[in-house]
């Protein structure tokens, strides 16, 4: 048998446009492929809830693959160790508390996981704004992210979601156009983002998870976003509190879109 080129990029265009076609409208919309936002999809994804990821990177995995400072192992801490073990990651005791694991292993793991359990991931998929209704928002508005990086001036185009959760990690970006476009306060303190705090591992590990929560009407956070939106602490190479996150916000979504 020849192999056609034709075919195979016949094949690839009719793929991605039913698989893209298909995520145009979802229950949750997740924005950002670190470790939180997939853990989080994962969840949605094993209960029957529709919910697609974008990724502005091509590879996903956020800030997991290398570990702290490119020493590719990551720790967490007991309580979260059973969320690893959902994907089958192999952990490994190093002190009381303390499990490692192979951070290639847990990303990749995790990524397979994920998309095994019914999450659909776009990478290369910038979220540059989000869809505006009276009070509350509905969904994303995409870009990708070469255009964005070459500064073309493209329109971009739109989904449409029940739940946005904004996992991006420390730039917490969709939170930032809700705070900068949309009428009325975030669910914090003072309104408006707090912005992140310096290191503490403890305080920011615990925080994370009460962080975790809807901070806008229709709008939920995750991981390190979380914390900087409500003004946390950074906590390094420590992937418990993110794991954590994820499924708390996933099990609040679940609840809310009807178990
Ligand atoms: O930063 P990231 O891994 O988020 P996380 O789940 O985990 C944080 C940890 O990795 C680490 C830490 C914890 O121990 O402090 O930093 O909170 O992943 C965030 C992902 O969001 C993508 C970005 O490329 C990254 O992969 N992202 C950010 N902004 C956008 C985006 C955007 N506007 N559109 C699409 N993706």
């Amino acid at each position: 048998m020849a192999l056609d080129e034709i075919v195979i990029t016949r094949a690839i265009m009719d793929r991605y446009h039913e698989k893209f076609k298909n995520s145009l409208e979802a229950d949750v919309a997740i924005v950002g492929g670190g470790p939180s936002g997939l853990v989080a999809g994962y969840f949605l994804a094993r209960a029957g809830k529709k919910v697609v990821l974008f990724e502005r990177k091509l590879s996903i995995g956020g800030g997991m693959w290398g570990g702290g400072m490119m020493y590719n192992e990551i720790v967490v801490q007991k309580p979260a160790v059973h969320i690893l073990e959902e994907f089958g990651v192999r952990t490994a005791v190093y002190e009381a508390d303390y499990l490692t694991a192979d951070a290639v292993e847990a990303t990749g793991l995790i990524v397979g996981g994920a998309v095994r359990a019914g999450l659909t991931i776009f990478n290369c998929m910038t979220v540059e704004d989000v869809v505006m209704r009276p009070e509350r928002m509905e969904g994303l508005v995409l870009n990708w992210s070469p255009v964005e990086m070459a500064g073309l001036h493209i329109d971009p185009l739109t989904m449409r979601s029940k739940f946005v959760v904004d996992a991006t990690g420390h730039d917490t970006e969709v939170v930032q156009v809700v705070e900068r476009k949309f009428p009325g306060k975030l669910n914090t303190p003072t309104g408006r983002i707090e912005g992140e705090k310096s290191m503490w591992a403890d305080q920011a590990e615990k925080l994370t998870l009460d962080n975790s929560r809807e901070v806008y009407p229709g709008l939920y956070v995750a991981g390190m976003a979380a914390n900087a939106v409500a003004g946390g602490p950074r906590m390094g190479p420590i992937f418990g509190g993110m794991l954590l996150s994820g499924e708390k916000v996933a099990r609040e979504l679940i609840e809310r879109l009807g178990g």
